[in-house]
This record gives structure tokens, C-alpha cells and sequence, in this order.
């Protein structure tokens, strides 16, 4: 069964981001579940921004789950990357993914690796880039064995990174690991900026994609823009997808409808009867 989930940041140099909710938990929680999600993806400051004994009692009085953990405030907060030419940079961008995997873990969530990728330039060859990030790769996607979930790496548009832009490359660089406990993010915007059929593309990442950003050609809520939704669906469905697509768009025209929309959008593209 494919879920339904929508996305929370509290990070503050954030607030103009691709996040339904903003700043409040508690309320994007209780918001989220009012409406019938199955998850939140939460994008936090860090590993430490939500303590556990705030968060367990909410997900169990609402039933809801926690679908991802972004990782991309180690870049935005940070400025950390996995692969800047400092090495030092380097190892403490591993160890902030690594401890947003303690975060997400307890609770069965993915780490994402977005932005964190990083990019290569800046007197680092491609060659070498690809080489740091698949080591930080193997190295993190052991590491969230512990808790028995993948880590989740996403392929950004051109203007974001310059290592990954599609699925087949996604794909390339998750076969050439030496872990097999990565799995790919099939974010629809990015997407439909680079590949030249996204429902083809999905059906080529196939067993490959472990989590969807569900989302607009324009970034607001699906429904918003101008993708075509059958075909995608068709695929997700087609590769057999069982994971959550989980609501990354801007808050448009407010968090509040952003978030009705997207689940009457889940509503009609996955609980539609055959
Ligand atoms: C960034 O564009 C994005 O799509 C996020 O999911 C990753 O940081
Ligand atoms: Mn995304």
C-alpha cells in the first residue's frame, strides 16, 4: 500500500522552503492527522531539536508515523556538505547524517541525503566527488541497518547539485555501493525538470526507489502545477512501490490548504477503487 505523508520543518532559515508546515510539530502533527495522513516527514535544526519524550506520546495519540527525517539543515544551518574539499567538512557532514539516523531510527524513519550531497567544482574533479559520496554512502547506509531502514539518497535538478540530476544515474551510483541499504528518492519536481519521461523514469528506478516527494511540476501542492499524474501513478504502482508519497511542496496558497489538497490528491490517485 502506498501512504500518505506531509512534510514539517522547524527549521527557521527555512520558512520560505518546499515545506507544507512550519515551526510547530505539535501542530503539524495534530494538522496532519486531522486530515487523515498516514506520516510525517520531519525536516529539523538537528538530532537533538525533538526530544523523544515530546514526540512518542504525540505520534501514539494520533497514530500517526514518522515517514523520513531530512537531513538538509546540516547544509542549510552548517554549510556541511559530503563533499567539500575540506576533509574536515566532510567527516562532520557524515557525522550530522549520522546522528539525524539516531534521530529517525528509533522511530523506523529514513534519513534523506538531499542537499547534502553537495556538488563537485571548486577544485574537486567529478572523479572525486563521486568517490566521497559513495563512500559516505556505504559508510551511513550501514549504519542504518541498526534500525532496520534504508537510507534514502535523492537525485536534485541541475540547479541544486551537479552529481545526480536523474534516476538512471541514481541507479548507476547506488550499483556501484558496496552497501545495498540505499535506496532512491524519486522527488516528482526535480523530476520533471530532468528526466524526459518521469513515469519512465520511475519504472527504470523500480526496486531502486524507496520514498516519493509528492509534488507539483511548479512545487506546490499536486494538483497545482501542470503534471500529468496517470502515467506516474501507473508506474508506481507498475514497480510494485510500497512507500510513502509524502507531501514536499511550498505552502500554496497557505500550509493549511496546501495540506487538504495534497490529501484529497492522495485520495483520488491512491484510494480511488480499481
Ligand atoms: C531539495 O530541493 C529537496 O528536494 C529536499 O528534499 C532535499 O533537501
Ligand atoms: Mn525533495
Amino acid at each position: 500500500m502506498i501512504r500518505s505523508a506531509v512534510t514539517v520543518s522547524l527549521v527557521e532559515q527555512a520558512r520560505s522552503g518546499p515545506f507544507v508546515f512550519h515551526d510547530d510539530l505539535e501542530l503539524g502533527i495534530r494538522k496532519a492527522a486531522d486530515l487523515g495522513y498516514h506520516a510525517v516527514e520531519i525536516f529539523a535544526p538537528g538530532p537533538d531539536a525533538v526530544p523523544a519524550p515530546k514526540l512518542q506520546p504525540l505520534l501514539k495519540s494520533t497514530g500517526l508515523q514518522v515517514a523520513a527525517v531530512g537531513t538538509g539543515a546540516g547544509w542549510v544551518i552548517h554549510k556541511l556538505s559530503l563533499t567539500s574539499p575540506d576533509e574536515s567538512i566532510r567527516r562532520a557532514a557524515i557525522n550530522f547524517i549520522s546522528s539525524m539516523i539516531d534521530f529517525g531510527g528509533p522511530y523506523g524513519a529514513p534519513a534523506i541525503i538531499g542537499s547534502m550531497q553537495g556538488r563537485h567544482g571548486d577544485g574537486v574533479t567529478p572523479e572525486q566527488a563521486r568517490d566521497w559520496l559513495r563512500s559516505a554512502l556505504d559508510e551511513l547506509g550501514e549504519a542504518a541497518l541498526r534500525y532496520n531502514v534504508p537510507l534514502i539518497y535523492e537525485p536534485l535538478n541541475r540547479y541544486e547539485t551537479n552529481l545526480t540530476n536523474t534516476m538512471t544515474a541514481g541507479v548507476e551510483l547506488l550499483q556501484s555501493l558496496q552497501t545495498d541499504n540505499v535506496r532512491l528518492l524519486a522527488d516528482l519536481f526535480h523530476m520533471q525538470i530532468e528526466e524526459v519521461d518521469v513515469a519512465a523514469a520511475i519504472g527504470h528506478g523500480g526496486r531502486f526507489i524507496g520514498h516519493v516527494h509528492f509534488v507539483d511540476s511548479n512545487r506546490r501542492p499536486v494538483g497545482c502545477g501542470h503534471m500529468n499524474y496517470g502515467p506516474i501513478v501507473a508506474a508506481l504502482n507498475d514497480i510494485g512501490y510500497e512507500g510513502y508519497v509524502s507531501a514536499e511542496a511550498f505552502p500554496w496558497p497557505d500550509s493549511d490548504t496546501a495540506a487538504a489538497q495534497t490529501m484529497r490528491a492522495y485520495r483520488y490517485w491512491f484510494e480511488r477503487p480499481e
